[in-house]
């Protein structure tokens, strides 16, 4: 499959809005709302994302070594840079598109998991949806709720609205 096929294009566009997605609800996080969790023992919001962008370069490296990044030192690191942690996501966003086009197109299985390629984009949306739902409770909890007028824009209208 090569990437002009219009099939992949759409794939790999749904990749990107997820990542456009993820950087957006890290953009609206209120003053304060990286270090809260929902409660003792679970991760703070900053580290639900760099485990995000971890768990993304980990099946990266195990499934597509030629496409493996460095990885970071820890799994959860409390990041505290909204700057930092945005550049961090975009490198891994961009590993594990450039892992499924990769071996889409030379006709590649994946080496470790996965039926099929398209399945690391699945897998990897499913679980960034996941943890966003974990990361809008924690702010909640914490007293720090995002309206729904404020977070719609940047979620769900990526995901339906028309853009041609
Ligand atoms: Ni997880």
């Amino acid at each position: 499959m090569s990437s002009s096929h219009p099939l992949l294009a759409a794939l790999l566009d749904s990749w990107d809005r997820n990542n456009t997605i993820l950087l957006n609800l890290l953009r609206i996080i209120p003053e304060g709302g990286l270090e809260v969790r929902a409660m003792k023992g679970s991760p703070s919001v900053a580290e639900m994302f760099t485990h995000i962008h971890y768990v993304r370069l980990v099946f990266v490296s195990e499934d597509a070594y030629e496409f493996a990044r460095p990885m970071p030192e820890g799994e959860w690191k409390s990041e505290r840079d909204p700057d930092l942690i945005a550049q961090m996501l975009n490198e891994s966003a961009k590993a594990v598109r450039d892992a499924v086009k990769g071996r889409l197109e030379a006709g590649r299985e994946m080496d470790l998991h996965y039926d099929h390629p398209i399945l690391m984009l699945q897998h990897m949306i499913w679980h960034e949806g996941y943890h966003h739902g974990q990361i809008k409770l924690a702010l909640k909890m914490a007293g720090l709720p995002l309206d729904n007028k404020v977070a719609g824009p940047g979620t769900w209208r990526v995901w339906m609205n028309k853009t041609k």
